[in-house]
């Protein structure tokens, strides 16, 4: 399996996040890649290859021109107007106020495109979230020019952003690009098959109205858990993309069993929509010691969610979400790739 590394993930470094209503170090931080990238090569994975650069198009393909126009300036417009710390939102047009397209105020502007405080915003966000997203588009260059599977190794994640708003520690969804662009290359009909503990909201209603991208989500059930304002079991697609969204809300506390039983589920539909490609964001916040996240999945599972995930016989590209106890990160990740291919 090709492996593509982001290295400016390390340009993404968020100082912190609420948890708890105090003020935390960032979940999310560039820890993260360090301990995958040192597991691999104790692991005899040595080759890391680089991102190739397909420029700002296909990300124009799922995202919002100004958003993605906001993304880029407003380290440098907050800066410049005085602010201090990172981009933080604190103000957001909830229900009863209104929603206008464009502000001239940096705060309404920001609390405009988060729907969360947890995603600050920093110096290289920008950078990282980019080469992120060229990350994920090499890794389905890899997978069209004949490679089986591709892994995207990069942060900031991907699956929470919508088309024009960021939110979960996420800005730009990779996997959603990746979706977009097999569309974009002849690939008829693709599924994102997410298996981060959180539901992929933003790839959901990315291709909610559309029938050629099948969107399934694993997840810890959103009464209890993140994003709490979308994954229920209920949202099934709309129009044309009626049927074209599967949720699959797990209880608090679930195991590899339950998970399994949820996968097989998801088989079923990806076989009955006929895909040709999938791509798979692969959050493993699913482990029984994230500390943010309420299912029990071991070690060892995560070899089993690799075989299951191969057993679909599609080109596959992963791209790196979630997981935050850092620790055990790397052999979880890597325990997913090796289950799909045993030649990593
Ligand atoms: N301080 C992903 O796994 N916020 N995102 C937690 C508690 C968000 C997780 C808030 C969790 C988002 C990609
Ligand atoms: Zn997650």
């Amino acid at each position: 399996m090709k492996i593509v590394l982001n290295e400016a993930s390390v340009c993404h470094d968020a100082k912190e996040e609420f948890h708890h209503g105090k003020l935390v170090p960032s979940f999310e931080n560039p820890s993260r890649l360090r301990k995958i990238i040192s597991l691999f090569k104790e692991n005899g994975v040595t080759e890391f290859l680089e991102p190739k650069d397909f420029g700002l198009d296909p990300i124009f393909q799922v995202h919002e021109d100004h958003y993605v126009t906001f993304l880029r300036d407003i380290w440098d417009e907050w800066k410049t107007a005085g602010n201090e710390g990172d981009v933080i939102p604190y103000i957001w047009p909830a229900k009863g106020l209104k929603h206008i397209s464009s502000h001239e105020n940096l705060n309404a502007k920001i609390g405009s495109y988060a729907f969360s405080s947890d995603s600050a915003i920093v110096d290289g966000t920008w950078k990282a979230a980019y080469q992120g997203a060229q990350t994920a588009l090499t890794a389905l260059d890899y997978v069209c020019a004949g490679d089986r599977s591709a892994f995207a190794l990069t942060r900031p994640p991907g699956h929470h952003a919508h088309a024009a708003t960021y939110g979960g520690y996420c800005y730009l969804n990779n996997a959603a690009i990746v979706a977009q662009a097999a569309r974009d290359r002849d690939y008829d009909k693709v599924c994102v098959l997410d298996v981060d503990f959180h539901h992929g909201n933003g790839t959901q209603d990315i291709f909610y109205d559309r029938e050629d991208v099948l969107t399934i989500s694993i997840h810890g059930h959103p009464r209890t858990n993140f994003p709490y304002y979308l994954g229920y079991e209920d949202e099934m697609g709309e129009g044309v993309g009626a049927g074209c969204n599967l949720n699959l809300p797990l209880k608090d506390g679930a195991d590899f069993k339950d998970w399994e039983d949820a996968f097989h589920i998801a088989c079923d539909k990806v076989k009955e929509f006929g895909a040709e490609m999938l791509v798979v964001p692969l959050g493993v916040d699913t482990y029984e010691g994230d500390p943010i996240s309420k299912f029990k999945l071991k070690t060892d599972d995560f070899l089993t969610m690799g075989k299951l995930i191969e057993a679909l016989a599609l080109p596959t590209v992963f791209t790196m979400e979630g997981g935050y106890d850092v620790g055990p990160i790397g052999q979880n990740v890597f325990n997913v790739l090796k289950g799909f291919d045993d030649s990593l």
